[in-house]
């Protein structure tokens, strides 16, 4: 069997907007320069392991559809071996720097701790050279807390201590993987972290022993000397009716309340902002506002489906005013692009992963240099800087001194004759004003 399933299948490149030829970028020219970044630098793309290279097609109502030779849970570290190879020319081939994974995704499949540890090791050992051999990086590791049955009701949430030193193995093992091959940050999804019902769940005792499992990941982040970021990955719910990680603002709270809000970060993902109810650029806004926004996993939902369809990113126009806020917000810094995406079950041809990665690089390509354009024009930003005038004046900095009283800032109102007057928020003529940019 090859171990280069992609053999024949070119290095896509950049050939510009005009370009006819399917297999090549079309806005995604990683070293041209937007706002004194290289695209590639802004970006920092990474493909994902469990989608790209596992899953195999199956649905709750079918079975695997994908007859390519690697792409199944690796039994054997040969196996395993294999999927690497697979993995790596993969993205070699697309010129992207970065790739992601779940312990689980690379390793040959274990059932006891020892196993677990052995095989896990025994794969990283391959990944480390692979990577010093092709230049790839790795933008995040993280540990599957959620697809063994002994993690049916939560991980560090289970009401059985024994699953949370479990789960606590598995991540060591995981983080310690991620800062021996430099991984820029490390991701807690909190999968089952949650509840399918009220009825048997003590919710406050679960929220404690989170808070517990997040203080202990980031205790050995700092003993071990582990540079990166630690990140939580918000949604609201599947599998789990509730998922405690519910949305940006919710997590906040939460690291707020563990002592843990300068340790932890966020790593939003497009499709998990859409199943909250919230739009992805209000899930952006609020990390940078509260200073937590670490990385994106790019994808999509679908707007008549309500569930996590992780379709990849088609829509420019879409995306513009979410890196209009990323830009703003000083960019993403150990942070990337991930495609936490997949292929329609019916995109069996190897050559589909290909489509599926340039067309979502692209679209984010483009809504990179639609956003800077926005704020290379200057009109977006100044009209809303424009609305807020006063408050960096004497009235406004009168109240947000930290000695203001509700009776000192009140009496200015009869002492003055205070009168506000309405004044004109402009949506309509600001979204014109942006749609000449998408
Ligand atoms: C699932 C999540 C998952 C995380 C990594 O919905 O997006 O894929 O990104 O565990
Ligand atoms: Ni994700
Ligand atoms: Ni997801």
């Amino acid at each position: 069997m090859t171990t280069d399933p992609f053999e024949g299948m070119p290095k896509i490149h950049y050939e510009g907007p005009d370009s006819k030829n399917p297999l090549a970028y079309r806005y995604y020219d990683a070293d041209a320069e937007i706002l004194g970044k290289s695209m590639a630098e802004h970006l920092r793309l990474a493909v994902c392991y469990w989608h790209t290279f596992c899953w195999d097609g199956t649905d709750t109502f079918g079975s695997g559809t994908f007859a390519r030779p690697w792409q199944f849970a690796p039994v054997t570290q040969a196996e395993a071996e294999q999927k690497l190879a697979a993995a790596m020319g993969f993205v070699e081939r697309l010129g992207v720097p970065f790739f992601c994974f779940h312990d689980t995704d690379v390793m040959a499949a274990a059932e006891t701790a020892q196993d677990h540890a052995a095989n896990f090791a025994a794969i990283v050992d391959r990944i480390e050279e692979k990577m010093a051999a092709t230049g790839l990086q790795l933008l995040w590791g993280t540990a599957n807390l959620f697809s063994h049955p002994r993690y049916i009701a939560g991980a560090a949430t289970n009401p059985d201590p024994d699953v949370f030193a479990f789960a606590a193995f598995q991540v060591r093992h995981c983080l310690e993987a991620t800062h021996r091959l430099n991984g820029h940050n490390y991701v807690l999804w909190g999968g089952r972290e949650g509840y399918d019902t009220l009825l048997n769940s003590d919710l406050g005792r679960e929220l404690d022993q989170m808070g517990r499992f997040l203080a202990m990941v980031v205790e050995h982040k700092h003993r071990i000397g582990f540079p990166g970021t630690i990140l939580i990955e918000p949604k609201p719910h599947e599998p789990t009716k509730h998922q405690y990680d519910h949305d940006v603002a919710t997590v906040y709270g939460f690291l707020k309340r563990y002592g843990l809000e300068n340790e932890i970060k966020v790593n939003i993902e497009v499709n998990h902002a859409t199943l909250a109810g919230h739009s992805f650029e209000h899930e952006v806004a609020t990390a940078a506002a509260l200073g937590i926004l670490g990385s994106i996993d790019a994808n999509r939902g679908d707007p008549q489906n309500g569930w996590d369809t992780d379709q990849f990113p088609n829509n420019a126009a879409e995306l513009t005013l979410a890196m209009y806020h990323i830009l703003k917000a000083g960019g993403l810094t150990t942070g990337g692009f991930n495609f936490d995406a997949k292929l329609r079950r019916q995109s069996i041809d190897a050559e589909d992963l290909f489509h599926a990665h340039i067309g979502g690089i692209d679209t984010l390509a483009r809504a990179l240099r639609n956003a800077a354009a926005i704020i290379e024009d200057g009109r977006l930003d100044a009209a809303a800087k424009e609305r807020y005038v006063k408050w960096d004046g004497a009235e406004g900095r009168a109240i947000m001194d930290a000695g203001a009283t509700l009776a000192g800032v009140a009496d200015r109102v009869t002492a003055e004759n205070l009168a506000p007057a309405p004044v004109s928020g402009r949506q309509e003529r600001l979204e014109n004003l942006v749609n000449r940019f998408v």
